[in-house]
């Protein structure tokens, strides 16, 4: 056990903690040492079943033998390749196993090496294709409420989640927002996709009407939110934001970071939904979390469109790291290991389950709501009066003791197990929940 694994000292520890509360957790840390398959052991040697893949990546499970062996080989081979004016096989390789499995005609890959480096290249690659069309007025982001597209300036200006946003100033120009499609009132409980809802679409004509819509070069949001807490699009939704984009020449891009690689029971959510965008990023479930990896899946026409400039660099744009070969190595392998497990698709089979048991909770107490897609799924608690956030942190505690690691993001607890969870894992991930609610005051 290393010196740390005591839980004593962390208080004085140099590492700064992402999107945690410092000071509360170096005071009584829950240390990970070793994962396997569905389970994480702690420090302190306890079993915990992974209720959230990671944090919505480790969709085959942890440690897959074929994606350690994989890494291992290539850090033994070639650590790192450039490839700026460079480049390996095996980046070219990922990128087109990758295309095989990506919507038709949305077969060209930009690689980076997290999701918020996919949002953020994305919405340059929509704004440099507009310009190389001759439409460079095209120049307005627009995101939607309580979307999250990571943290860099451009995803977290789209983002419409507040407490992202405050501390940070303005952000990237011509940013505006759609309103979001929670609507406890109408559709709490909904099974899967709520009925009602489609028309919040119509309020990207608002939007247009506001700024003209021929200053407007993408639209990005989430298939299904996932960080604000698991929004289901409401049925035709997505189908309606589709047409007035392109009625508008906007091109509209879908954050795929968590919907991808088969949470939704297909291979990405476009697929899932029929609806299909121009541009679309993913990261998480493309290494199967193993190496830190994105990617911005392009339509085929928008390359070729770059392509058709002069002869030079088409795109002034990549990381040190695009295509890094461990990265690449890790895709490869976790491609393989989604193929021959059939977890691409296994969600949908589990869905029926999974959205019984999550309703199943319906009348515990604190229970406000409870939403479902594939393996995504949430429960919403009422806030406890002046402490917003306090009662899902305390589920999650009483949860991680009682062995189930779930996610929790204000109110709402998020459910995203690895695709590789069995029936009795499920209704133990929500047995624990419905234990910890009866704990919870
Ligand atoms: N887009 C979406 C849709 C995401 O979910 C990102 C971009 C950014 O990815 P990176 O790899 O830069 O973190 C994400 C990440 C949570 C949680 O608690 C969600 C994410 C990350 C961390 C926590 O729900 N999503
Ligand atoms: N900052 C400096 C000084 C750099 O030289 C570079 C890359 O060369 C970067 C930032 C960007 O780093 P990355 O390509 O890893 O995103």
């Amino acid at each position: 056990m290393n010196k740390r694994a005591d839980f004593a000292g962390l208080e004085a520890s140099a590492f700064w903690m992402p999107y945690t509360a410092n000071r509360q957790f170096k005071k009584a840390p829950r240390l990970l040492v070793r994962a396997e398959g569905m389970y994480y052991w702690t420090a302190d040697g306890r079993q915990v079943l992974d209720g959230q893949a990671g944090l919505w990546c480790v969709n085959a499970g942890h440690c897959r033998p074929k994606i350690v062996e994989a890494v291992q080989r290539q850090v033994a081979q070639m650590d790192f390749a450039p490839t700026f004016n460079m480049g390996h096989p095996i980046a070219f390789e990922f990128a087109d196993r990758l295309a095989r499995i990506a919507p038709e005609r949305l077969s060209r890959v930009f690689f980076t090496n997290s999701g918020s480096e996919s949002a953020d290249t994305a919405l340059k690659i929509a704004l440099a294709y507009h310009r190389a069309r001759g439409e460079g007025q095209r120049f307005r982001l627009i995101g939607r409420e309580r979307g999250y597209h990571g943290v860099n300036f451009g995803g977290m200006s789209v983002g419409g989640i507040p407490a992202n946003r405050k501390a940070f100033g303005p952000g990237v120009a011509g940013v505006d927002h759609i309103r979001h499609t929670h609507d406890l009132q109408r559709n709490a409980f909904s099974r899967g996709q709520p009925q009602s809802g489609a028309e919040f679409a119509d309020d990207l004509e608002r939007v247009c009407t506001l700024h003209d819509p021929s200053t407007i070069a993408a639209v990005i949001v989430e298939p299904v939110a996932g960080s604000a807490g698991v929004l289901v699009p409401p049925q035709g939704y997505l189908q309606r934001l589709r047409e007035i984009c392109s009625k508008h020449g906007i091109l509209l891009i879908f954050d795929e970071v968590i919907t991808g690689f088969g949470r939704l029971g297909q291979p990405f959510g476009s697929q899932r939904f029929g609806v299909t965008p121009d541009l679309f990023t993913v990261a998480k479930g493309m290494t199967n979390g193993t190496v830190p990896m994105g990617a911005v899946f392009a339509k085929d026409s928008i390359y070729d469109t770059f392509m058709d400039a002069p002869e030079g660099i088409e795109l002034f744009h990549g990381y040190t790291y695009s295509g890094h070969p461990l990265a690449c190595a890790a895709g490869l392998a976790t491609l393989d290991t989604y193929a021959e497990e059939g977890l691409l698709t296994r969600a949908a089979s589990l869905e029926k389950a999974f959205e019984e048991t999550i309703h199943s909770l319906k009348s515990e107490r604190h229970v406000i709501d409870a939403r479902n897609l594939g393996l995504m799924g949430a429960i919403e608690l009422e806030p406890r009066a002046g402490k917003p956030g306090a009662r899902a942190y305390e589920a999650f505690l009483k949860c991680f003791e009682a062995g189930v690691l779930v996610r929790y993001t204000g109110d709402t607890l998020a459910f995203s197990p690895p695709l590789i969870v069995e029936a009795q894992q499920i209704d133990r991930i929500f047995e624990t929940v419905r234990s910890a609610l009866t704990a919870v005051g």
